[in-house]
Formats: structure tokens, sequence, C-alpha cells
């Protein structure tokens, strides 16, 4: 298991944290999303590590916008 964080920025709202949280569970080997609003961290856990540029496609097809990998 892996489990990496991000800063996404622009989530306003739970509905915006439930589109962010289905787009990143939609990735392959993705076993777990957490989000925290109040900051914009999100913490992806997955079989295997991701591709950043997978995981920055997903936010982006959610409307959002992936700020960092931390
Ligand atoms: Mo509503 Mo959260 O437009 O963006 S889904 S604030």
């Amino acid at each position: 298991m892996s489990t990496a964080t991000y800063t996404v920025t622009g989530m306003t709202c739970a509905h915006c944290v439930s589109a962010v949280t289905s787009e990143l569970t939609a990735l392959p080997g993705v076993t777990d999303v957490r989000i925290d609003l109040a900051n914009g961290a999100v913490a992806v856990t997955s079989e295997a590590p991701l591709a950043l540029g997978d995981v920055r496609a997903a936010v982006d097809e959610a409307g959002y916008e992936l700020a960092a990998a931390d």
C-alpha cells in the first residue's frame, strides 16, 4: 500500500469534496481517499504508487487544480 498527500485548490463545499473523491477513487488501484476541506489536503491510498500525471488529470476532470504533491 502507498499513501501520498496532495494539495488541491478550489474546493469550497462538500460537493466539491465529493467530486474530487469520486474521480480519484476511479483511478486503478485506489483504495481510499481522504480530503480535508479546510486546507485542501488530499490523501490517496493505493495498491501501488500513482503517477502524478494521473492524479492531476483526475483532479482536473473534477474541475479543480492540483497545486502541490507533498
Ligand atoms: Mo458548489 Mo463546491 O459550485 O464548488 S460544488 S461550491
